[in-house]
């Protein structure tokens, strides 16, 4: 097990440059003389500052500024710059078999020397700008702090949004405290005589992370996830092995706070692949009677035992980056009123008097739009006006649904854990884990079809255990073997319940069987009884036994009014025997690619194999 070796080893060896001393103004000085940049500008995080740069970039044609949206913007991103790199994606961990067979692995070393010359000159022509930023409320007992150097304005104005900016991280860092500095440069330097285009980038891309050192250097992109280096490099690659070496958790999930018509409060996070339903499910508007929902998180949530060995979690972010198709009054009324001002729009359609629009925002198209590229759209078009991977950044602040106290430092106590993908077959709308070692093995063995929130060929069945193989910074299986030994940490009274959902499965003719969104409270509300039964607070009626998991007793899932057919529902639970142990063959071969998986989960699907068995 990697855990024997000491991951802080080289914590002050930096992979690129090599600052005098540990101050941030001594890297940043090393950066700027390898990037060259024209300024350097310190960035405070203030509306102000955030406002001048919104301006210059409409000045500049970066954004265009929504005449129908209070202090809203649209950006059109390079055609090629629209999703995560996952092949350009690096681990560069001492060891490879740190990264695991399913990370991209580079010698640090090299990788250093292969960044060095790529960034060397790359901020020419343009400003250097430093944001100190804090993940989770500033000093907090989960929160971390980092320091991203970008040249893109449009980073910083999102950083602005989706972390906590201030120069209050830098008086931190000052007293001592552990940062992770995270370079950014887009990759298109400027001449004298250069004019700049809406949208830099480079062919040529880098998502480099130093997981010893707690380093990220990316190159090459302006989208999202491979530039607001706080979000997916900082929080879930970097911030999973800092919780794999300091005892703690940091997960692609959501998190929410569910109050049953009881009174009785339950602390749900769920992890989800990209594009899966995790920022529908924390905004969710019960439909059933008496429920309701706060959200606290919709991506990432960090999360440690505490005194009474309860699993406490934060969400590190201070805003939604959130995908847009599909978003509607009808599907996420709670996301269309979060963003109703302040957003910037990336991606999207723009309508002729000035708003945004994208599939699925109203039931029929415009007669006309500016699509996605800049290009004149009608509906008989024949394309998507908006990309399939659209985004907008808007503050946590300014969304409905947001619990009063979702910037308490001290987080909340998770009582449900859920995994879920995107199954069209096999996976049954909800089942419970039999206990925290199948549950672990239910996030082992989520597989999803792909979406188009990174490159590949959308609706490809692929693995993507605990929503996390595109994020987990060090190997899987040692993800999953720090699972086990967090679930031995806890208190068993306090242990959260796992579960499965899938609001994807399909019948005949492609139609979903589930009606999903708001209707999907009545799972949630089910979840929240089986959490009442594990506390021995109600007698365990809701739930039989089936080879995959506790499933909802007859009766025992409210699906009172929804017109949802008998057949519809029984096919919504069934279970295919052979599909299911050619399941587990396939769970089997992937075990197999993985290499050491732990023996506490290869035991599961001995016991899987077993309850299959007729
Ligand atoms: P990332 O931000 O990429 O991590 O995605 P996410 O997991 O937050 O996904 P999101 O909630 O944005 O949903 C992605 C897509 O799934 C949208 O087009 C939604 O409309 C759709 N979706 C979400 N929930 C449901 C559901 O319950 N049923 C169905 N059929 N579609 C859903
Ligand atoms: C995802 O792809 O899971 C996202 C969007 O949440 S990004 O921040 O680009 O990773
Ligand atoms: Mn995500």
């Amino acid at each position: 097990m990697s855990t024997t070796i000491d991951h802080h080893a080289s914590t002050t060896a930096r992979a690129v440059v090599v600052p005098t001393d540990g101050t941030v103004e001594a890297w940043v000085a090393e950066v700027a003389a390898l990037t060259q940049p024209d300024d350097v500008v310190w960035c405070d995080g203030s509306e102000v500052e955030k406002q001048r740069l919104l301006d210059e970039m409409v000045d500049a044609g970066t954004l265009v500024r929504l005449a129908k949206r209070e202090r809203s913007y649209l950006a059109r991103s390079h055609p090629s710059d629209v999703a995560r790199v996952e092949s350009r994606t690096f681990i560069c961990s001492e060891r490879q078999e740190d990264a695991g067979p399913t990370n991209n692995w580079r010698d640090p070393r090299l990788m250093g020397r292969e960044l060095h010359a790529v960034f060397a000159g790359s901020m020419r022509g343009r400003t250097l700008y430093v944001v100190p930023f804090s993940m989770g409320p500033l000093g907090g007992p989960i929160s971390q702090v980092g320091v991203e150097i970008t040249d893109s304005p449009y980073v910083v104005a999102s950083m602005h949004v989706m972390t906590r900016v201030s120069r209050d991280v830098l008086a931190l860092i000052d007293a001592g405290h552990e940062w992770v500095p995270a370079v950014h440069s887009v990759g298109a330097p400027l001449g004298p005589t250069d004019t700049d285009v809406a949208w830099p980038c480079n062919d040529t891309k880098y998502i480099a992370h130093f997981p010893e050192s707690r380093e990220v250097w990316s190159y090459g992109s302006g989208y999202g996830g491979n530039a607001l280096l706080g979000k997916k490099c900082f929080a879930l690659r970097i911030a999973s092995v800092m919780g794999r070496d300091e005892g703690w958790l940091a997960e692609h999930m959501l998190l929410v706070r569910v109050t049953a018509p009881t009174g009785r409060r339950y602390h749900l996070a769920a992890a989800f692949p990209s594009a899966c339903g995790k920022t529908n499910l924390a905004m969710l508007q019960p439909t059933l009677p008496g429920w309701s929902v706060e959200t606290l998180g919709d991506d990432i949530v960090w999360m440690r035992p505490d005194d009474d060995g309860a699993l406490r979690a934060i969400n590190p972010e201070a805003g939604f980056f959130g995908v847009a198709p599909g978003t509607g009054v009808d599907t996420n009324p709670t996301a269309i009123a979060t963003l109703e001002h302040d957003v910037i729009f990336t991606n999207v359609a723009l309508t002729d008097d000035g708003d945004v629009w994208w599939e699925g925002l109203t039931p029929e198209a415009p007669e006309h739009l500016v699509d996605w590229t800049g290009a004149d759209w009608t509906p008989g078009s024949g394309r998507p006006a908006a990309h399939p991977n659209s985004r907008f950044t808007v503050a946590a602040a300014q969304c409905p649904s947001i619990a009063p106290d979702w910037d308490d430092p001290a987080g909340v106590p998770v009582d449900a854990i859920v995994f879920g993908g995107r199954r069209a077959t096999n996976v049954p709308l909800v089942t419970q884990a039999f206990g925290w070692d199948h549950g672990v093995f239910l996030g082992a063995t989520i597989s999803s079809e792909r979406t188009a929130a990174a490159e590949g060929t959308v609706g490809e069945l692929r693995r993507d255990p605990f929503a996390m193989m595109p994020f987990c910074g060090y190997a899987m299986p040692d993800h999953w073997a720090h699972w086990l030994t967090m679930g031995d940490r806890l208190n068993p009274a306090r242990l959260p319940a796992v579960f499965q959902v899938n609001w994807f499965r399909k019948g005949a003719g492609g139609r979903w069987l589930w009606p999903g969104f708001g209707e999907n409270s009545r799972v949630v509300a089910w979840i929240a009884e089986q959490v009442d039964a594990a506390h021995h607070v109600r007698p365990d009626a809701g739930a039989v036994d089936s080879p995959l998991g506790r499933v909802p007793a007859p009766g025992a899932l409210d699906v009172d009014g929804l017109g949802l057919p008998a057949a519809d529902l029984a096919e919504l639970f069934h279970v295919d025997r052979a599909a299911w142990r050619h399941e587990a063959d396939l769970t089997e071969a992937f075990f197999a690619e993985l290499g050491h998986v732990p023996d506490r989960v290869r035991a599961q699907l001995d016991a899987l194999r077993a309850r299959l068995t007729p």
